[in-house]
């Protein structure tokens, strides 16, 4: 499974969602908290272009943007339940609808 590591503060909905899908996948992880107003040396190192979290840190190696850690937590755990459809037109649909909420945040 390999170390796995998340960057959050307890009020972004950003990074519930990680929690929710790891927890889903039975996936064990160390939480790194994040006090926004004095962000820590290693988020601004991981996430050098946005500066925000969730930042996944799996083996040493950062992911960031919640979309796309949810797809690589379904990626890599892909033994248990999966977060997306496998019908490609089901998982446009759900990636549109993904989209939509961030888009409305
Ligand atoms: N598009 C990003 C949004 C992440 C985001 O906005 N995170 C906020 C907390 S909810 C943050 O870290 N804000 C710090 C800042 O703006 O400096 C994602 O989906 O991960």
């Amino acid at each position: 499974m390999g170390e796995v590591k998340l960057f959050w503060t307890w009020s972004s909905p950003y990074a519930h969602r990680i929690v929710w899908a790891l927890k889903l996948k039975g996936v064990e992880y160390e939480t790194m908290y994040e006090d926004l107003a004095n962000k820590s040396r290693l988020l601004l190192e991981y996430n050098p272009v946005h500066k925000k979290v969730p930042v996944l840190l799996h083996d040493g190696t950062p992911i960031c943007e919640s979309l796309v850690i949810l797809e690589y937590v379904d990626d890599r755990w892909n033994t248990t339940a999966r977060l997306l459809p496998e019908d490609p037109l089901a998982r446009a649909n759900t990636r549109f609808w993904a989209k939509f909420g961030d888009d409305q945040v």
